[in-house]
């Protein structure tokens, strides 16, 4: 018998992902989207089964993470062997302007999938993940960070999620459910949200790269982060669900790097050269050289518009994207993951920005097709 999972969040960057790797594993997959006046299926639309014919292993529902009954009605019919909670609202900026909805999808939410397996009497067959964060850590108290350093959030987003680590953990201990916490620090991929930082500027070099964008504005560049590929760490969420015990597990590389140094990077991937000069909202990022050889390697024959770029300011700071309270530095220590669960990432920093340039340099060369033959208008957002 086939197992059952049901992924909330599955039309984001890690649900997509999971779906596809427990399809993979032979599992029965259910999802939920919310309803949108637009498709918002893009990233699983790869994975798409026709309603209409028998036997389909992958089957999406309709749903929303404040909708109680809408959440007990899907358990009830679903009858999951595991629930991969990772709906949220989950962009840390954007939670200081929405935070009661965020605290109600994020935080709440969880809460509503544990009381509906209880409810529901399947605490005994039914396990969860919760998709906590290492946002719970915010203001740094200890480095590097590991499954017993305080909690000291600082946003809206991290507050609700911080509800949310604890109520899984509440209901494990007060009703012997297998509900775990993944601590995940900060994961990207080329499906990453577009205004996440790592995959704003990797789509702006590209458009830079190809004379599309002159310039970027970005926020704070000396906040340091642990990224890790995607791919990766929704093996870590399986992993966890797999154990006999219930447990919480901190999921990192252990590597931390400056967003400043991500954009060198980004930029050395593809043969430009950043440097940066000034400080704070004045630090700028010119253009210094590009590695023609790499460049034309990565992106193809070099045009007019980029050598026009020479000695410009590409990089610019537009405090408009600095945080009310920021967190400053994260480092996660993945060694009880890599101890208990086995888990070990493949991809290091350099790889996982390797895939996401050669992903965006793609996707912007066919947009300038389409906008070359006047078949799109040019249109991005940050
Ligand atoms: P995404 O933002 O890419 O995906 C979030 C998903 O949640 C989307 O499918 C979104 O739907 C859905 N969603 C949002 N609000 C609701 C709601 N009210 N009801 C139902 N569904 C909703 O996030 P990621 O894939 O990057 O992250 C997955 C989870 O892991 C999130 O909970 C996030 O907070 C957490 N996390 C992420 C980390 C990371 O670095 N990526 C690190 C640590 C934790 P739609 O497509 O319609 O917007
Ligand atoms: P984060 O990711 O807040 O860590 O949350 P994000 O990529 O948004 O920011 C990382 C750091 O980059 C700085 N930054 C900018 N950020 C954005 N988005 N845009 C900019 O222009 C910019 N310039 C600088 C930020 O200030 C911050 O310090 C992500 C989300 O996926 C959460 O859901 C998840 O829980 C955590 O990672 C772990």
């Amino acid at each position: 018998m086939s197992k059952v999972a049901l992924i909330t969040g599955v039309t984001g960057q890690d649900g997509a992902y999971l779906a596809e790797y427990l399809l993979k594993k032979g599992y029965i997959v259910h999802g939920i989207k919310r309803r949108a006046s637009l498709f918002n299926t893009d990233r699983i639309d790869h994975l798409y089964q026709d309603p209409h014919v028998e036997n389909r292993n992958f089957i999406l529902h309709y749903g929303d993470m404040t909708d109680s009954m809408n959440l007990t009605r899907i358990i009830q019919e679903v009858q999951p062997d595991e629930i991969y909670n990772l709906a949220a609202m989950s962009h840390v900026k954007v939670s200081f302007e929405t935070p009661e909805y965020t605290g109600n999808a994020d935080g709440l939410g969880a809460l509503r999938l544990l009381e509906a397996i209880r409810l529901l009497g399947l605490t005994k067959k039914t396990r969860l993940y919760q998709a906590s964060t290492s946002e719970l850590y915010g203001l740094v108290q200890e480095v590097p960070q590991s499954e017993k350093t305080p909690f000291y959030p600082r946003s809206p987003y991290a507050v609700a999620k911080l509800y949310a680590y604890w109520i899984t953990v509440n209901y494990r201990e007060a009703y012997g459910m297998h509900a775990s916490n993944g601590i995940l620090f900060n994961h990207e991929s080329p499906v990453r949200g577009e205004t996440f930082v790592t995959r704003k500027v990797t789509r702006a070099l590209s458009r830079i790269a190809l004379g599309m964008q002159d310039c970027v504005f970005m926020g704070n560049l000396s906040s340091q982060r642990d990224w890790g590929h995607a791919k990766d760490y929704i093996k870590a969420m399986y992993l966890i669900l797999q154990q006999d015990e219930p447990d919480d597990y901190v999921i990192a590389t252990g590597i931390t790097t400056s967003i400043r140094d991500f954009i060198k990077m980004a930029g050395e991937e593809i043969g430009l050269e950043i440097d940066f000069k000034g400080e704070g909202a004045e630090e700028v990022g010119i253009l210094a050289g590009v590695d023609k050889a790499r460049y034309q390697s990565k992106v193809g024959e070099m045009n007019g518009s980029l050598q026009a770029l020479m000695g410009k300011e590409i990089i610019k700071v537009d405090p408009k994207y600095f945080r009310p309270t920021e967190v400053d530095l994260l480092i996660g220590d993945p060694s009880k993951s890599m101890t208990k669960l086995g888990w070990k990432p493949e991809y290091d920093l350099k790889a996982l920005i390797a895939d996401m340039m050669q992903s965006d340099i793609q996707l912007f060369k066919q947009d300038e097709y389409l906008l070359k033959g006047g078949f799109k208008t040019l249109n991005y957002f940050e």
